[in-house]
């Protein structure tokens, strides 16, 4: 018997916690909320939680712009409660992983403060400080990277009349990770503090943008029509990455402290093999990008309207990152929701009423039978939706989606059909889907907050169709499945969290369809993407078969499978 390290069966419940409960009626989520809501946390059958950003913050970024490392947002509560919170879920039998977001600090944080002084400040180094290039006489930044959120990655600074970089928002600038001092500071106040009030691990921020490549070169200009180009490819993964991560490996390891890193712009194996490979101690396992770019736009993301991707495209993702187990001492992950995606109901699935709760059954059986630590994002387990199409871009709140609203807004001269357009590219992908409060109940504020309150981000309407109460008590709810499959997946690990994936059928546009192979057996997990009834390949069935599952309550079986149907057959 395989003795496994206790992160690789465990199933994750990732918290934003502006979202997710208020328990003091000030319209912002909060950690005595979580604390609220622990058991049915537990409930769902979840070993882990993983909290987004609580730290002090100005909120430029939602808190992914920290200014305190050892101190919490002040609506969310106090170092206090972050000590209850530890403590009550590690009662429950639970564990807790927090967001370790040091590629960038908030501007407001004293080490920028300081760094930004003077240029002979101490810490003028831990920042990454430019000098302007000059092109006929016009002052420019040192190079044409484009910042994830629009307009250039740099910032000119007045009081020592250079550039800093921020590969995020301004408010955001990037720690120079090649000074040694700074590096040991951010070891210290961001994670050592927190690992010894017991925190179980991290979700790594951008982990691969550590290490930036020397001489910043140019980004390939992409986009002819602008100054400042797509970079990702240039500035992540650069060439001390390793080294950083086996620093880091070498003080989480004295904790038992699991990791998953972020790895934006990365489908080359090679590079997440370096960083996930057992032997190499660096990471536990990383979060790809390939399922949620699905059907992205190339240029900027969001520029997609109308949104349509093949089911080939998701098929290739997920095979691209399952991969990573064969024959290798890897660990991936399985996910298709975070903070920053839309919905997977309303992309993947089909929000229609009719077909809503069967969709997200069925993405729930997809996900939760691929291989590697699987993460299920709030509100996924009830099948939350996107935000409703007749909503104005008021209601989008997010600095992603307004600064490309204003892009287009600006590129266009306020083109009235570029603005729907644009607005139509939020409404399917927009960051903000995720960030609408969690549905609980059918009033108002779907007793996320007290129906008198404004809360942060309006409710979705949809609470009053999907919610947590009214899901608890079906037991053909989209919860109730959620629940189950979990079960399962821990029943069937052998296969469902540890075997290796073979894709089968990929031309087919309709199904998808896949073999697990697990040491001693293989199953065979089926998902119709249409509203139509679909055939399915009996790939090594030969009618010895089983079926063990299905998302359609009437498990009759049949040799079509019904619309938005998902099945797990067990083969001999
Ligand atoms: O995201 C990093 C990231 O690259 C994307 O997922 C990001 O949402 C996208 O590129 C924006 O265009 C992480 C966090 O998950 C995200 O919430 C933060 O905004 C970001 O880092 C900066 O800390
Ligand atoms: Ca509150």
């Amino acid at each position: 018997i395989t003795q496994h390290p206790w992160w690789k069966n465990a199933v994750v419940y990732q918290i934003y916690p502006t979202s997710f409960q208020d328990s003091n009626n000030d319209g912002i989520g909060d950690l005595r909320g979580i604390i609220q809501r622990l058991d049915y946390i537990q409930s769902l059958g979840v070993d882990v939680i993983w909290v987004c950003p609580m730290y002090e913050s100005p909120q430029v970024d939602m808190g992914y712009d920290i200014s305190n490392y050892e101190s919490v947002h002040a609506p969310y509560g106090t170092v206090e409660d972050m000590e209850e919170l530890v403590a009550q879920v590690h009662d429950r039998g639970m564990r807790i992983i927090l967001d370790l977001v040091v590629n960038h600090t908030s501007d407001q944080h004293a080490w920028f403060k300081e760094s930004r002084s003077s240029k002979s400040n101490p810490k003028r180094d831990w920042y990454i400080w430019k000098p302007a290039k000059y092109v006929n006489g016009q002052r420019k930044p040192p190079n044409n990277w484009r910042s994830n959120f629009g307009g250039s990655a740099w910032q000119w600074d007045d009081t020592t009349e250079e550039y800093y970089l921020h590969l995020f928002c301004p408010e955001q600038p990037d720690l120079n990770w090649d000074n040694e001092e700074a590096r040991w500071a951010i070891y210290e106040s961001a994670m050592l503090f927190w690992l010894e009030k017991g925190v179980d691990g991290f979700r790594v921020d951008t982990v691969n943008m550590y290490s930036k490549p020397p001489g910043l070169p140019d980004a390939p200009i992409t986009d002819p029509s602008a100054e400042w180009q797509e970079a990702g490819l240039v500035y992540c993964n650069g060439p001390r990455m390793n080294e950083y991560l086996s620093e880091m490996n070498a003080i989480l390891s004295r904790y038992d402290a699991m990791t998953v890193g972020e790895c934006p712009f990365t489908a080359d194996s090679s590079t997440v093999l370096e960083y996930v490979g057992a032997s190499n101690k660096r990471l536990n396992m990383v979060f790809q990008f390939d399922v949620v770019d699905t059907g992205q736009g190339k240029v900027f993301k969001y520029q997609t309207e109308p949104f349509a991707y093949k089911l080939q495209d998701l098929k290739d993702a997920i095979a691209r990152t399952q991969a990573l187990l064969d024959g290798t001492d890897a660990w991936t992950s399985s996910f298709v929701e975070n903070h920053d995606q839309a919905r997977s109901v309303s992309r993947f699935g089909d929000d229609s009423p009719e077909w809503r709760e069967r969709s997200g059954k069925m993405l729930s059986l997809l996900f939760a039978s691929l291989s590697g630590t699987l993460f299920v994002y709030q509100g996924q387990e009830i099948g939350m939706v996107n935000m409703p199409e007749e909503w104005s871009i008021d209601e989008y709140k997010d600095v992603d989606s307004s600064n490309y609203y204003n892009m287009v807004a600006e590129r266009s001269g306020n083109n009235a059909i570029e603005l729907a357009k644009a607005k139509a590219s939020l409404q399917h992908l927009s960051r903000d889907h995720a960030r609408t409060p969690m549905q609980w109940d059918a009033s108002r504020n779907g007793g996320f907050t007290d129906d008198s309150v404004q809360p942060w981000m309006r409710v979705n309407t949809s609470t009053t169709e999907i919610n947590v109460t009214q899901q608890t008590k079906s037991k053909d709810s989209v919860l109730a499945f959620w629940r189950h499959m979990l079960q399962f997946r821990k029943e069937h690990a052998d296969v469902l969290v540890h075997g290796t994936f073979e894709l089968v059928d990929r031309q087919n546009e309709k199904v998808m369809s896949f073999v697990k192979h697990g040491k001693s057996r293989s199953a065979l997990v089926v998902c119709n993407f249409s509203a139509t009834d679909s055939e399915f390949p009996c790939v090594g069935m030969n009618g010895k078969t089983d079926l063990l599952l299905s998302n359609v309550l009437d498990v009759s079986g049949g040799d079509r499978l019904r619309p938005w149907e998902g099945r797990v057959y067990t083969l001999r």
